[in-house]
């Protein structure tokens, strides 16, 4: 797209002109840095600003654009004072008092996806839901390039939208999370789906009606929705004015499973292929696989190279990932399960005993919402980091608990109360961010210590 559609695009959705606008960039992270980049090509004025006194990006973008202004060290509120437009990055809250201020004074809030949507015309997949987002979007990937289209993959996966434009792609698929299209209102996607909900995030939105609403704005526009018929707050966002597709692992909808000696993958009365040609472990990832094949069918991929596609996917690392088996307990890595909905899904799936190492952040979410499946699936459960004591009172009466002070203990406590037959499952239902740099840090510190068991 050239550089005035771009531009009449932004002055259309946000009276952006670069004439009189003062766009200002809260958070030089991943998603700042990027947006700095792209604006550098636009004649549109920016400064970018970061409440932590050294953001991970200073130096790169002091070397590269000397002319822009950078605050850090706190949001001081004269640089907001001057801005019209605020790009606010995801780990940035809206509440924070500057932005507040901002807002009620008229400043226009926008965000990397919208810049991102007013400057392409390809065709744009964006996904959404408290869980399955980067399994889909990579499956969706994967299928993109088997279909025969240049796929470019991307957003809260980790590859910032706007970086994206720099691949010669003809479709664009982008994880989105609820920060994102939180303050986000440009976009018009050819397809998206809210995959599905559940708590989250509970301490950043007002309740899970303003999470849902959050996840909601992804069907603005006029695209086709994709929707989880097994998930009542994600069907009563249907629009029936919209081309619209189900998908569903319990009933029959557009996407289905068809329960019988063999288990099947159907579209309306079409078989497409045998769930167990699925190399994945869990009924949530043949939720995710019919939910990747609605979306690709929504903008016309063609459905063998989709089942092509997904036979030889093979999961994404920390999730449901086999890391060994010793002396007939089989350890499973699930660290990327930041939320309740993540566990219940995990252990869902399993006919054999647990015993679920969990624990963190646990976002202000309610963890009595694990008893059930915790008394139904385990036989013991591990706690460790933050809300570890908030979680052992909210099993109280269910399966023994033990609290432990880091991995290699949690670890070494399961090891003693596996037996052949068990499985130990790592799947902490919240954030690693008190303990660990990352889910992925937190997730090899437990291949680690399990493979250094005695
Ligand atoms: N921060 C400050 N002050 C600032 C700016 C940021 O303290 O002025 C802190 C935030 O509170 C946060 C951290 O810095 O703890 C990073 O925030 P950011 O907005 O700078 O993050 P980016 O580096 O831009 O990365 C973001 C997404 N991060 C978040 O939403 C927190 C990345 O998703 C995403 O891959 C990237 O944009 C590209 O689109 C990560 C994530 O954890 C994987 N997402 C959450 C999730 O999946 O649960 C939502
Ligand atoms: P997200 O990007 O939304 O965090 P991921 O694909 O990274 O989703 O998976 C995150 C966690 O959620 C993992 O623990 C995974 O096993 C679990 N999960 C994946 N898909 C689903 C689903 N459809 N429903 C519930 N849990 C899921």
């Amino acid at each position: 797209m050239n550089s005035d559609t771009f531009l009449n695009a932004v002055n259309t959705h946000f009276k952006l002109d670069p004439a009189d606008a003062r766009l200002l960039i809260v958070g030089l992270g991943a998603t700042g840095y990027s947006a700095a980049q792209f604006l550098q090509q636009t004649p549109i004025k920016f400064a970018v600003i970061d409440s932590r006194s050294n953001p991970p990006q200073i130096d790169s973008l002091r070397e590269q654009m000397p002319d822009v202004p950078v605050f850090s060290g706190g949001f001081d509120q004269s640089a907001f004072e001057v801005a019209t437009h605020l790009l606010i990055s995801p780990g940035v809250s809206l509440n924070e008092k500057a932005i507040s201020k901002a807002v009620r004074a008229g400043v226009t809030i926008i965000s990397d996806i919208d810049l991102f949507a007013c400057a392409t015309d390809k065709p744009i997949i964006a996904i959404t839901g408290s869980n399955g987002k980067s399994t889909v979007t990579t499956m969706l990937g994967d299928m993109g390039n088997a279909a025969g289209y240049k796929t470019a993959i991307g957003g809260n996966l980790g590859t910032p939208a706007l970086d994206l434009l720099q691949q010669d792609a003809d479709l664009y698929v982008l994880e989105l999370s609820s920060f994102q299209l939180e303050r986000t209102s440009a976009l018009n996607a050819k397809a998206a789906t809210v995959l599905n909900l559940s708590a989250d995030h509970l301490d950043r939105h007002v309740g899970m009606s303003g999470y849902a609403q959050e996840k909601q704005r992804i069907f603005r526009g006029d695209g086709a929705m994709i929707l989880n018929a097994d998930d009542p707050m994600v069907m009563a966002m249907l629009d029936r004015s919209r081309t619209h597709f189900g998908f569903s692992v319990r009933e029959p909808a557009d996407f289905y499973l068809k329960r019988g000696d063999v288990d099947q993958l159907m579209f309306k009365d079409e078989v497409l292929m045998n769930a167990d040609d699925l190399n994945l472990e869990g009924s949530h990832n043949i939720a995710n696989a019919l939910a990747s094949l609605a979306l690709g069918h929504a903008v016309g991929m063609d459905m063998n190279a989709m089942c092509r596609a997904l036979r030889k996917f093979k999961g994404l690392p920390h999730r449901m990932q086999k890391v060994a088996e010793i002396r007939g307990v089989r350890w499973v890595n699930d660290s990327k399960a930041t939320n309740i909905g993540a566990c219940i899904a995990a252990l869902q799936g399993y006919d054999r005993k647990v015993i679920l190492i969990a624990g963190g952040d646990g976002k202000g979410a309610d963890m009595a919402e694990l008893k059930p499946i915790v008394q139904e699936k385990t036989k013991a459960v591990v706690l460790m980091g933050k809300d570890a004591q908030l979680i052992d009172t909210a099993l109280q009466n269910c399966v023994p608990t033990r609290l432990a002070a880091n991995m290699r203990e949690a670890v070494s406590i399961a090891a003693g109360l596996a037996e052949a037959g068990d499985s130990v499952l790592l799947s902490p239902a919240c954030a690693s961010l008190d303990q660990y740099k990352s889910y992925v840090d937190r997730g090899n510190q437990f291949a680690q210590a399990v493979l250094e068991l005695p």
